[in-house]
Formats: structure tokens, C-alpha cells, sequence
């Protein structure tokens, strides 16, 4: 890519990136914007300003060395200092302040990104920390979704309705031999620190669903009493399901003999082949030893994702190496749910395997842990201090992910008991021969 293509690149990257955030918070006027919907989440006016805030510290200050546009305010945008319930209580920018703040910040970014060489120092290079403020905004995009989904209220929101499933029959699994795989990237100029560097992993033989867990299958789950009965649950996980009372999944409620759903204010029957979404990582992992199998793990799923077993690559997405277009996956906010299970045939890895990218974040058995050779950068608050923490990993984006913060290798992270997020999951298992 030349430089111009680069510039042009960034700034088409940012522009959607803000198109986004601006669709976010004007769907609902300024009362809404400075109100906590959730504990669980900041108002939707600190997302913004924040987003603003961390453009100004990386491409305005670093990378550019231009002058704070309001050093002031550093402090009340800082996540680590202070938790979500307490910001709706500090002196945040009201809504008017914070989309000019934003808006000064952006002008003087694009300032910036004609005038920084975009190479020479490991921040810039191939614009990564341009690629790392759309990214930062796109996740807080996701954030400020999620919120939507935990406001009350008529809707707000529109979206066409996702492709549907293509009507194949599918296998309900595939098999994935075992051996070595290249885990994690050392390439891709915008990845964060956590996907690298490159690394052979070994893989035992594994099977994997093809889709993932839909409704349907999760229904039969509860019907057949999986909430009630300790043998499906972990100790850990029947611990939260007796605390919180788990009976179904987040913004499900039963009506008569069914159930109907809350999305984004619209209530609505559960749709049979949809994804499951708004589960937590107990209720995943529970409904998997139901269903006699497991969750996979990072490197399994990242090995049904990404490696060709023709070829011995691993691929950058799991249709190959092209960026993900909207016959791929389910991506961006362009729908406002998940496609039913089978849809996006374009979008399947090399085994087969669908609706990895897109959709739901797909909850994994494994813990967040660097890879060797792990080197944070440039900020240890973006990962390392996460690394061992109680979390559990998430691939693949979601229905609310943009394509800039989501690849094969992006990694995503939450505690277990997680359930506002648009994560669903599907099941593997060992290969036993006998
Ligand atoms: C990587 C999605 C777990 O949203 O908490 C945003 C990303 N880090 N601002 C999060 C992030 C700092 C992070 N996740
Ligand atoms: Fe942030």
C-alpha cells in the first residue's frame, strides 16, 4: 500500500468509526446520554467523551506533539480511575462540551495524519496507532450498543434484517486433525499486542460444530431442567447460577408456555435458528456438558479459523485473506442481530466451519494469558494488567463489531459471569478413535 493509499485508508477508518459514535448518541436525546442505564456501564456521554480523550493522549499529543486540547479532563476519562458505577457522579463534559471536544480532537487528527511520516518510529508505522484509536473507538461503539440493549424505552435503533441461513444441510460438526499451527500474528500491521507474535501451537484432534449453539438447541436445554440440575455446572458456575438466579438467558422472559425477548426495545418472539446471545460463560459451559461435549479452547478455535490444511497456512480471516465484506459475515452494526445459524456460506474457514467472525462473540475454555514473546505495546493497561485475571477469552466479534476491531487473531476477554455482551458460543469435543 502506498502512503496516500495508507492516509486514505486511516481516514476512511476514522470517519466510520465517528459515524458510528455520532448514530450512538444522538438516537437518544441528552437526559439519556448523562444517565447509568446499568451499573454495568458507563453513560453513554462519558463513551464519547472518553474516546475523545484517548485520540487526544495518542494521535494529538504522541504521535502528533501538538499541544493538549484539555489536559484537565485526563483524569475523569481514565477507566482505571474510576469504576463504571462511579461516573455518571463525576464532573463529565455535558453532552454539548463533549461532541465539540470530540469534533476539536478529530480536526486536529486529520491535521495530524497529513502531516506525520508514517514510518520511522514503531507507533506510526503503517499508521498502527491510527489503527489502534478506530479500533479503541469501534470496541467503545460496541460498548455504548450494549447499553442500548440495557435501556428501557421504545426503540431506537434501526436495522435491515441479517441474510438468512443459505437452507444447506450441514454436518452438525467438523474434525480437525491434530498437529502444529501457526497461532497469533507478527504481520498484521494494525494487531494488538495481546495476538502477537507468531507462534507454533500443537493441537490435538478436536471436533468442532459448525454453527453455533441456536436458540433452539439452548431452549431444549432449559426445557429438559439444565438450570436445576448441578451435574451440567461447574462449581464456580452453579455458585452464580444460585446467586443471580439463572434461569434463562439475559433479556429473555417467560410468557405463558415460550419465551419472548427484549432486543434493543422491541419484544419479540425467540427466533428458533438464531444464535443464542446474552449467555455467560457458566451458562455456555453448562449447556455444553448438557449437550455431552465442551467449549473449545482459543487455540482450537483459532485453528478451525484460521489453518488451511491444503496449503499449512493460517489464513488472516477464515474465508482467506481478504478483508471481511458484507457477503462474509455479519459485522458493524448493519444488522441489529445475529443471522440465523448456516447463514454467510462465503464466510466459512477451510474446514467448513461458519459464522466464526460475526454474528456472536463465541465464549472459550481458556484464560487470558500472553503468548511467548509477549511485549506490551505501546501501553500495558491495553492487556498485561488483565493477563491472569478472572476472564475468560471471546473470538470472533460479534453483530456489533466493526470490521477494524475484530481479524483471526483478535482477542477478546471477559469475566465469566458476563452477560450484557453479544456473546453466544458453540460446542467441540475430543477426538476419542476406538
Ligand atoms: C478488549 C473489549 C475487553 O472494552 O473493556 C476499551 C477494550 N480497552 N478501552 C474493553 C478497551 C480500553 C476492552 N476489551
Ligand atoms: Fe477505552
Amino acid at each position: 500500500m502506498t502512503a496516500i493509499d495508507l492516509r486514505f485508508a486511516i481516514a476512511e477508518a476514522l470517519e466510520r468509526s465517528r459515524d458510528r459514535s455520532t448514530r450512538l448518541t444522538d438516537a437518544v436525546d441528552d437526559n439519556d446520554l448523562v444517565r447509568q442505564h446499568s451499573k454495568l456501564m458507563s453513560p453513554l456521554v462519558w463513551d464519547l467523551a472518553h474516546i475523545g480523550n484517548q485520540e487526544e493522549l495518542w494521535l494529538v499529543r504522541d504521535v502528533g506533539g501538538r499541544d493538549p486540547v484539555r489536559q484537565d479532563i485526563d483524569e475523569l476519562y481514565d477507566a482505571f480511575q474510576h469504576p463504571r458505577a462511579e461516573r455518571p457522579a463525576l464532573p463529565l463534559l455535558n453532552p454539548t462540551e463533549a461532541r465539540a471536544y470530540v469534533r476539536e480532537v478529530r480536526d486536529k487528527v486529520f491535521d495530524v495524519l497529513d502531516r506525520t511520516p508514517l514510518e520511522g518510529r514503531k507507533l506510526v508505522e503503517n499508521g498502527f496507532a491510527f489503527g489502534m484509536i478506530v479500533q479503541h473507538e469501534q470496541q467503545h461503539d460496541e460498548t455504548m450498543l450494549a447499553t442500548h440493549q440495557l435501556r428501557t424505552g421504545a426503540p431506537v435503533l434501526h436495522a435491515p434484517e441479517p441474510p438468512a441461513a443459505s437452507g444447506e444441510r450441514l454436518p452438525a460438526e467438523v474434525f480437525v486433525a491434530g498437529g502444529p499451527f501457526e497461532m497469533g500474528t507478527s504481520l498484521e500491521p494494525w494487531a494488538l499486542d495481546n495476538e502477537r507474535p507468531a507462534h507454533q501451537v500443537q493441537v490435538d484432534s478436536f471436533w468442532i460444530d459448525t454453527v453455533p449453539v441456536s436458540n433452539g438447541q439452548y431452549l431444549a436445554f432449559i426445557d429438559a431442567g439444565g438450570y436445576d440440575d448441578q451435574r451440567w455446572w461447574s462449581e464456580r458456575g452453579w455458585a452464580y447460577r444460585n446467586e443471580a438466579n439463572l434461569t434463562a438467558p439475559r433479556f429473555w422472559r417467560r410468557d405463558g408456555d415460550g419465551w419472548l425477548r427484549t432486543r434493543f426495545g422491541v419484544v419479540e418472539p425467540i427466533p428458533l435458528d438464531e444464535p443464542v446471545v446474552h449467555v455467560c460463560f457458566w451458562e455456555a459451559q453448562a449447556y455444553a456438558a448438557w449437550a455431552g461435549k465442551r467449549l473449545p479452547t482459543e487455540p482450537e478455535w483459532e485453528k478451525a479459523a484460521r489453518y488451511d490444511p491444503e496449503t499449512g497456512r493460517s489464513r488472516r480471516y477464515p474465508w482467506g485473506d481478504e478483508d471481511p465484506t458484507p457477503e462474509h459475515a455479519n459485522l458493524g452494526q448493519r444488522h441489529l442481530r445475529p443471522a440465523p445459524v448456516g447463514a454467510y456460506p462465503l464466510g466459512q474457514s477451510a474446514y467448513g466451519v461458519r459464522q466464526l467472525v460475526g454474528d456472536v462473540w463465541e465464549w472459550l475454555d481458556s484464560d487470558f494469558r500472553p503468548y511467548p514473546g509477549f511485549k506490551a505495546f505501546p501501553y500495558k493497561e491495553y492487556s498485561e494488567v488483565f493477563f491472569g485475571g478472572d476472564y475468560k477469552m471471546l473470538r470472533g466479534g460479534s453483530f456489533g463489531t466493526d470490521k477494524a476491531a475484530v481479524r483471526g487473531t483478535f482477542r477478546n476477554w471477559d469475566h465469566p459471569i458476563r452477560r450484557q455482551i453479544f456473546a453466544g458460543f458453540r460446542c467441540a469435543r475430543d477426538h476419542r478413535p476406538d
